[in-house]
């Protein structure tokens, strides 16, 4: 267990003037996470060699699990959950929370006396996208950092990120102050864009499911956007909004004729991923509102997700009317 966070203390109501009333406190908290997620990174990269199979398991939502998820998994768990600061762990891997230590976003100190004052909760998506292990393609790590107990909506996240396996290994983190890209360096982060921003015009678009699965105003929308935007699509979240917060452009696992909640997990992909291109000055939705605003009901609760440029989300969210 690494020392207590000695200066996280009590927050007051809401999580807006928590944060503010944390700031120093939360701030090195999300340090904690972020710098151990990184040197985490390291570790499930090198592992991911040998751990290409299957297991006989199945995640909560009912897909099959790689090896290499539940060693992801494994490890995340162990060394976030070691950490002071951190109260509850939980992650798409996993049916259930774990509570690792006094109540997340509470004044803990009448909770336990081992000196620390508050804690946070981190969700994660060990390794979005595992399934390109078989085919060698990018995949990525998935984090969101609450100042509540999970199940919680977006607007409890005080900082989210990803770690993209790539042909580098990078990391994108977004918190109150924007958004910043660090390459992933044994375990170091070394930064190489911040304030990272969407560029005005959008280049790319990538959207999951099949086409004859899509809604009719989904087929709709669609149609115009291949007609104006490159297809980038590679099956893994991560690698997907990577090009759309690069190039610019939208990103999107719509609602299913098949299921209207669409594949995505709201609490470990969908509010994430959803906070970081807002953060980016782009727009999340569920086909009606900001992800920001959709409050998980359970933890492994499904949405339809479209993160991208303004006016794309805008545009989507008119013809899904
Ligand atoms: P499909 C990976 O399994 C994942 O959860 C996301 O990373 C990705 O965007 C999506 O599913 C890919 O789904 O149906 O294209 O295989």
């Amino acid at each position: 267990m690494t020392d207590p966070n000695p200066d996280v203390r009590a927050g007051t109501d809401s999580s807006e003037s928590r944060r503010e009333s944390g700031g120093d406190e939360l701030e090195a908290a999300v340090d904690a996470v972020v710098s151990t997620v990184a040197r985490t990174a390291v570790d499930v990269r090198q592992g991911l060699v040998g751990r290409r199979g299957k297991t006989a398991s199945e995640n909560p939502s009912g897909e099959s699990q790689a090896e290499a998820d539940v060693y992801a998994d494994e490890l995340l768990c162990d060394r976030l959950g070691s950490l002071a600061a951190v109260g509850q762990y939980a992650s798409e891997e996993r049916a259930k929370c774990i509570d690792c230590g006094p109540t997340p976003g509470s004044d803990s100190a009448s909770d336990a006396d081992d000196g620390l004052e508050r804690t946070v909760s981190v969700a994660v998506d060990p390794l979005d996208g595992s399934s390109n292990l078989a085919s060698n393609n990018a995949m990525g790590t998935i984090f969101g950092i609450y100042d509540a107990t999970l199940p919680a909506a977006g607007r409890d996240l005080i900082a989210s990120g990803y770690v993209l396996y790539g042909p580098i290994t990078t990391m994108v983190v977004a918190d109150d102050s924007g958004v910043t890209e660090y390459e992933l360096t044994g375990g170091e982060r070394t930064v190489i864009r911040d304030d990272v921003t969407l560029p005005e015009d959008p280049v790319v678009y990538g959207f999951g499911g099949r086409v004859p699965d899509w809604p009719a105003d989904f087929r709709e929308y669609a149609r115009a956007i291949e007609d104006e935007l490159k297809l980038r699509y590679g099956g893994a979240m991560i690698a997907d909004v990577n090009q759309v917060l690069t190039y610019g452009g939208v990103f999107a696992y719509p609602a299913l004729e098949s299921r209207s909640a669409g594949k995505l997990r709201l609490q470990f992909e969908g509010i994430p991923i959803g906070y970081i291109l807002e953060r980016a000055g782009g727009r999340s939705s569920d086909g009606d509102r900001s992800l920001l605003d959709v409050r998980p009901e359970s933890l492994h609760d499904r949405t339809p997700v479209h993160v991208g440029n303004a006016d794309l989300i805008g545009r989507l969210e008119s013809t899904l009317e």
